[in-house]
């Protein structure tokens, strides 16, 4: 009996030490320690055994008891630790790790760039004017003098809707509405910068949807060296103070006499370059003095009531400023173009 209490030791010690969960610690501790377990029934046994031998089997069974209890007690306790330790392990922040840089969106050099225009024009007195994308023939048209069989109105330019509703080919639609609400009493002085759209084939110049601000200002005596001084404050406060402006007559359907403006090149000053095309000059906007129809159509007497308007491309302005050369960088969101302009 002896050997037999001995040989269960060994086994149950070391199953405890192969026990890999309190589960299996548990399984061990039924097998060896239960009420059915081999321990138990030794101990039933003992009835067999002589009166001499009964109290030193009998302790060492006890014995033998208690110290298997005692190993599984120790084996729970060494995983229960264990568990806690790899618990912690993998919950724990390495606060040395570098942290993970966070990206900022930029604003978009089209709006930094209309809303320096902006800036500059409210400085100016102007007001912002808002409008519709898609026109009427009549305010995109009609109302800018603008007949039937004029080219601009070619089905092949313009983006049609229906017979009479298009996307507006330029601004201008706006400026036409909000003189007709000022019912002929000025001054009207606005700028309104927006989206406008042209049949056109993209390419690096070319775009069939860009960005236009046009303005305009109508009142009693507004005169041609009203609009020289507008625009040229403009061009210095938006190129530079060093640039000049010079005016070159042109033609506009909506206004009479019609000028370019071009504004001294910024790259030679004016010897002749590259950027320039070895003119001195560069083209930036058109101009004139408002046509006496158009005033007429929308409602202001034009023998007391005199304008000037002119109209700019924002991302010839943009690409002239920071020397973008495909007018498509604009469009395609590539975040190395972008990110370039976070101080704009
Ligand atoms: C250009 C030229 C221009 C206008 C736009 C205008 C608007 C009204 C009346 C008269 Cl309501 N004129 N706008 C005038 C002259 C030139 O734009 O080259 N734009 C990119």
């Amino acid at each position: 009996m002896r050997e037999q209490l001995e040989a269960l030791k060994k086994e149950a010690l070391e199953q405890a030490i192969q026990a890999e969960s309190e589960k299996d610690v548990q399984a061990v501790r039924v097998a060896y320690l239960g009420k059915k377990g081999p321990i138990t029934e030794v101990l039933r046994g003992m009835g067999k055994l002589t009166a001499e031998e009964r109290p030193i089997i009998g302790a060492l069974a006890n014995e033998v008891r208690d110290e298997i209890k005692t190993n599984l007690d120790h084996r729970s306790e060494v995983l229960e630790k264990e568990a806690l330790e790899k618990q912690l392990q993998s919950e724990s922040i390495d606060v040395t790790l570098p942290g993970r840089p966070s990206s900022q969106g930029t604003i978009h050099p089209l709006s930094a760039v209309v809303t320096e225009i902006e800036d500059i024009f409210l400085g100016l007195g102007f007001s912002i004017g808002e409008g519709p994308e898609i026109e009427t023939d009549y305010y995109n048209f009609e109302a800018l003098n603008l007949p039937k069989d004029h080219p601009a109105r070619d089905m092949q330019d313009s983006f049609y809707i229906t017979d009479e509703l298009l996307l507006r080919t330029q601004t201008s639609p706006v400026q036409a509405r909000t003189m007709e609400k000022h019912e002929g009493i000025g001054p009207v002085k606005i700028i309104v910068p927006g989206k406008v759209f042209r049949r056109d084939d993209d390419d690096a110049t070319h775009s069939h949807q860009f960005m236009q601000t046009e303005g305009l200002y109508v009142d009693k005596n507004v005169r041609m060296s009203d609009l020289k001084g507008i625009l040229e404050s403009f061009a210095k406060q938006f190129f530079g103070i060093d640039r000049s402006i010079r005016l070159r007559p042109s033609f506009f359907p909506f206004t009479e006499p019609s000028v370019e403006i071009d504004v001294s090149c910024g790259i030679c000053s004016g010897s002749g370059c590259r950027i320039c095309k070895q003119s001195g000059w560069i083209e930036v906007l058109g101009a004139g003095m408002i046509h006496p129809r158009v005033l007429e159509m929308s409602g202001f007497d034009s023998n007391e009531y005199s304008g000037f308007a002119f109209g700019m491309g924002v991302e010839r302005l943009a690409m002239l400023k920071y020397d973008i050369d495909d007018i498509r960088q604009f469009y395609t969101n590539d975040a190395r173009f972008l990110t370039q302009f976070k101080s704009v």
